[in-house]
């Protein structure tokens, strides 16, 4: 496989220059690397601009509610467990409107990723707030600045004992692959939280801050991602260094090994034609 064979013929909406391109590139190079067919991989998103981006891969793809592409991609692997099940998804749909199928979601640790658009602002709607914007930011609503302290989504995570937290930069492509290919084969929910400049909307957090301060966390001499202290703090550095790789790794037993799914048949494999529905259907008469 390469990653043109994971390209749709759907034209692509985002502005010139928006960080969007890299994570849409990562994602069919990853696909590619991990030698996945089409038909074997899920796309889920809720809405926002981060949301489009499984119109751009060939392969299944569901568009749900905004917030909601999160709850959507556990039941489908739970139901059909050969799939690869990813999110795309922004900063405002995943951890606000999404914000709680987030958490709770962390601690199901239905085996799917989800791949954070983190451009700290609503770009879809045309530049709001989100959750992440930096406190003192100014936007057209926000005039005199958020007032808000920002979330910290890694840190969260962590603290949820989701076994797998990343951070990638839309601009690194090479490392934001290799974090895509290692969230997908860890057994349980992946965190990939990606810095993503919105050239638009987002006039602080642009791809000369972020290259000011990122830094790759294995060239960090002795850090351990299995140690739960030093990844949190590593996870609470924000400002003038700002952390990239895989923070947080945890062995943790997905939903499916928890409740046994994976020795018995998959739901998808179930005949539903022999399911009689009349007595179901005589509650509502
Ligand atoms: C229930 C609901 N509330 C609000 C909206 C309006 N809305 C659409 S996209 C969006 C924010 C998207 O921001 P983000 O998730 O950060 O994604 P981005 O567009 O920045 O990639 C909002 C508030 C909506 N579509 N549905
Ligand atoms: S508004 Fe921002 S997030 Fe949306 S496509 Fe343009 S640059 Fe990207």
């Amino acid at each position: 496989m390469i990653p043109e064979d994971f390209k749709s013929s759907d034209p692509v909406a985002w502005c010139p220059g928006c960080g969007d391109f890299g994570i849409l590139n990562a994602v069919r190079k990853a696909l590619a690397i991990l030698e996945k067919k089409p038909r074997d991989v899920l796309m889920v998103s809720g809405i926002g601009q981060a949301a489009k981006l499984p119109h751009y891969i060939k392969a299944n793809c569901f568009n749900g509610l905004h917030g909601r592409g999160i709850p959507a991609a556990v039941a489908a692997k739970i139901v059909n467990p050969g799939l690869t099940v990813i999110v795309n998804t922004g900063d405002g749909d995943c951890y606000g409107e999404g914000g709680n199928h987030f958490i709770h979601n962390i601690r199901r640790n239905a085996d799917i990723t989800v791949i954070v658009h983190n451009n700290q602002i609503y770009g879809l709607t045309k530049g709001q707030a989100s959750p992440t914007t930096d406190s003192g930011y100014e936007t057209k609503i926000q005039a005199e600045g958020v007032v808000l302290e920002a979330l910290h989504p890694l840190e969260l995570a962590i603290a949820m004992g989701c076994g797998f937290v990343a951070r990638g930069y839309s601009a690194n492509s090479e490392q934001l692959t290799g974090l895509i290919v290692e969230a997908v084969k860890h057994r349980g929910f992946s965190l990939i939280d990606v810095l993503q400049p919105c050239v638009t909307y987002n006039k602080k957090n642009t791809y000369a801050w972020y290259n000011e301060r990122v830094y790759d966390l294995v060239k960090e001499p002795g850090f351990d991602p299995y140690d739960k202290a030093a990844a949190y703090r590593k996870a609470a550095e924000w400002g003038e260094k700002i952390p990239l790789g895989i923070i947080y790794r945890a062995d943790t037993l997905s939903y499916g090994q928890k409740r046994g799914l994976e020795d018995k048949p998959a739901l998808i494999e179930d005949d539903i034609r022999n399911i009689d529905i009349r007595g179901i259907l005589k509650d509502f008469d």
